[in-house]
């Protein structure tokens, strides 16, 4: 059953054709009102299902994807260009059997022979650039600003130092708890041992335990606990412990602070006088820095090629930038890396990334209206906080105030889940009627990872590359729209959701069922991604059909 109506936007929107001198000046046509019907997917999604669930069509399969199956069928004996697109992240494996294919090549740049051949700055750039060096943990934001307060203005300052005493005081609480649950856990650990008389006992072992001696009944208790957490063993829940004591330590003597990792680049952050760090090694540091990886995937693994899985577009080409470390990103390496991949020839930049405070934001902000100068779509994460980000500040964004827009080239997109029901928004997702601009899927995403890895990951990380996949596609077929145009193709022609829903981050203990919302109430379209729709509707502006 197809509920799209055929003639969906050409009857009222044929009148933008005739008045309009260039393409890239035609209004986005207004969002349709029509509701694909659809009931919710009561089984279990099969293997197949689950690991392109996010490809699928709500009104064919049941599952709430981008319906691309039906926008490449729509796309069939048209031809692409090739987009290259941005992948501002941590390293990302361009080696890996599945994207070594879309690595973006600098042909100007020959590799390795230490010279700047293009003469971009960047030597031996050639397929990105790496602004991290060999950095791979950093600190976050608010303990940068407590560490140099004069990176930050007064309020902010504010803010951070508040924010920092939280975290000691929770610290505090940490080490008290945890310390006490250690003490316990060892004594559990000794008496079951002593009783067994071994130390490598199972969890059977302990289950089988009949006592009367009441020391050895808390510690079978104090074991079982342990293995309801999803533990396997007293000792593993022993380090467990044993690292969250030893991190509130450090929080609590302040070593968390006196660590330094920016030196080893050279550059100082807080000013732009150095735009020129870092090297070319835009790959993975160690195999767990999987985050490029897994969001180059989504946008771009080579479709069918019988490897892997496929990326959501074709004809199209990622540029690695490496800029975001295990930590939070500095706004100076943000800034570069957008301008660094503008300057080199992206259309659409994957930004997969936030924090909560961002002391040189000017320098983000320009970087936007930079890349809005050049017609470059940024893709930008929501963030997975559970927020309102009308209220609660996360960045980068594309606004000062939390309500007016500095360009019409930065799209923020909130993760939804496979779930055509209450579900349906990632309960980490953040939302905002005025910052969140729409849906994309971002939960259980399967793609790839370093060194020939695939895995499902979570996050609104995911639901920005299954959009700027989307935004690469559009492009590539109709090259014609501008950036800001694509923007409102993808929120306007996005599928209408009527579900009343969990707001994200409403569920507690206190408040198991959590609060509910009309979906239509958590982002600006209140719509979600569809690829079908927004090929549609760019072949309409464009073609007018
Ligand atoms: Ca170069
Ligand atoms: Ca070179
Ligand atoms: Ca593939
Ligand atoms: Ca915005």
């Amino acid at each position: 059953m197809n509920f799209l109506k055929p003639i969906f936007y050409s009857t009222i929107f044929i009148f933008l054709l005739g008045s309009c001198k260039s393409i890239s000046t035609i209004p986005v046509p207004k969002p349709s009102t029509y509701l694909v019907s659809a009931v919710t997917k009561k089984l279990p999604l099969t293997d197949e299902e689950s690991n392109s669930w996010s490809h699928s069509d709500l009104a064919t399969d049941s599952i709430p994807g981008m319906s691309l199956d039906k926008a490449y069928a729509f796309l069939k004996g048209k031809r692409g260009v090739e987009v290259i697109v941005g992948v501002v992240d941590s390293g990302t494996d361009l080696l890996h059997e599945d994207l070594k294919d879309v690595a973006w090549i600098n042909a100007k740049e020959i590799a390795s022979n230490g010279i700047d051949d293009d003469k971009n700055g960047y030597i031996d750039d050639i397929n990105g650039w790496n602004f991290l060096g060999s950095i791979y943990k950093e600190h976050l934001e608010y303990q940068r600003i407590i560490k140099d307060p004069s990176i930050a203005d007064e309020e902010t300052l504010k803010e951070a130092k508040a924010f920092y005493d939280e975290k000691v005081d929770a610290a505090k609480a940490n080490q008290a708890r945890y310390g006490q649950m250690l003490a316990m856990v060892t004594n559990a650990d000794n008496s079951i041992s002593k009783h067994l008389d071994k130390t490598d006992y199972s969890k059977d072992d302990v289950m089988d335990i009949v006592t009367e001696d009441e020391a050895l009944k808390r510690a079978v208790e104090a074991a079982k606990q342990m293995y309801g957490f999803g533990l396997t063993s007293l000792g593993q829940a022993k380090q467990e412990l044993s690292k969250l004591v030893e991190n509130a330590k450090l929080m609590l003597s302040g070593e968390v602070l006196e660590k330094e990792y920016r030196s080893v680049l050279g550059d100082n952050p807080n000013t732009m006088d150095d735009k020129f760090y870092g090297d070319a090694k835009t790959g993975h540091s160690i195999k767990d820095e999987a985050h490029g990886t897994h969001v180059s995937g989504i946008i771009g693994a080579s479709r069918n090629n019988n490897i892997g899985m496929n990326g959501v577009a074709t004809n199209v080409k990622i540029m690695a930038v490496r800029a975001v470390p295990d930590g939070d990103e500095y706004d100076k390496d943000v800034a570069l890396g957008l301008r660094y991949a503008v300057d080199n020839g992206a259309k659409v930049i994957n930004t997969s990334f936030g924090k909560g405070y961002s002391p040189k934001l000017s320098w983000v902000h320009q970087a936007i209206l930079y890349a809005a100068s050049k017609d470059v779509l940024i893709v930008n994460a929501a963030g997975n906080d559970g927020a309102n980000i009308d209220v609660e500040k996360t960045f980068p964004n594309d606004t000062k105030d939390l309500k007016t827009e500095i360009s019409d080239n930065f799209l923020t997109v909130g993760a939804m889940s496979a779930n055509y029901n209450e579900k349906l928004p990632a309960s980490f997702s953040n939302y905002g009627k005025i910052n969140v601009d729409v849906f994309a899927p971002g939960v259980q995403i399967y793609s790839t990872t370093p060194e020939g890895g695939y895995a499902k990951f979570s996050g609104t990380s995911m639901a920005a590359p299954s959009t700027a996949g989307v935004a690469a596609l559009i492009r590539s077929y109709y090259p014609k729209l501008s950036a800001s145009q694509v923007k409102h193709i993808l929120m306007n022609s996005g599928t209408l959701i009527d579900l009343e829903v969990i707001k994200p981050g409403s569920q507690s203990r206190e408040n198991p069922k959590g609060d509910q919302v009309p979906f239509s109430e958590l982002s600006v379209s209140g719509r979600v991604v569809n690829a079908y729709n927004a090929l549609k509707m760019a072949d309409y502006m464009v073609n007018g059909r």
